[in-house]
């Protein structure tokens, strides 16, 4: 039989820490093709087409959107890769982490 139910009184659990998350953010810029943005949300965040456009619009319009929450060691790898592509491409693109 469990404890709990045979114990008159039961300590109360500590709260369950889980670990902090990160939101990805993606920030808008004047000068980085909307197709590059579109291709780097597909192939670094498994986005469909039709939610990298989507989420491109959204920086275009707002000058910045959440791509997605992950752990902190995710959202490092994340955020690197992204810079990564840009820099390569010569696109003045900028990806940033933010504890949620
Ligand atoms: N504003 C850019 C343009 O008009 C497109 C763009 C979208 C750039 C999202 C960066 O994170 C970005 N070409």
């Amino acid at each position: 039989v469990h404890r709990e139910e045979t114990d008159l009184a039961v300590k109360p659990r500590t709260k369950t820490q889980r670990p902090p998350m990160y939101k990805v953010l993606l920030l808008n810029d004047d000068f980085t093709p909307m197709e590059f943005v579109v291709h780097v949300l597909e192939r670094l965040f498994a986005m469909t087409h039709a939610q990298a456009m989507e989420i491109m619009l959204t920086v275009h319009r707002k000058g910045i959107a959440v791509v997605g929450v992950f752990s902190h060691e995710v959202a490092e790898t994340k955020v690197a890769q992204v810079m990564e592509l840009a820099r390569r491409q010569q696109h003045p693109l900028q990806c940033t982490m933010e504890k949620e």
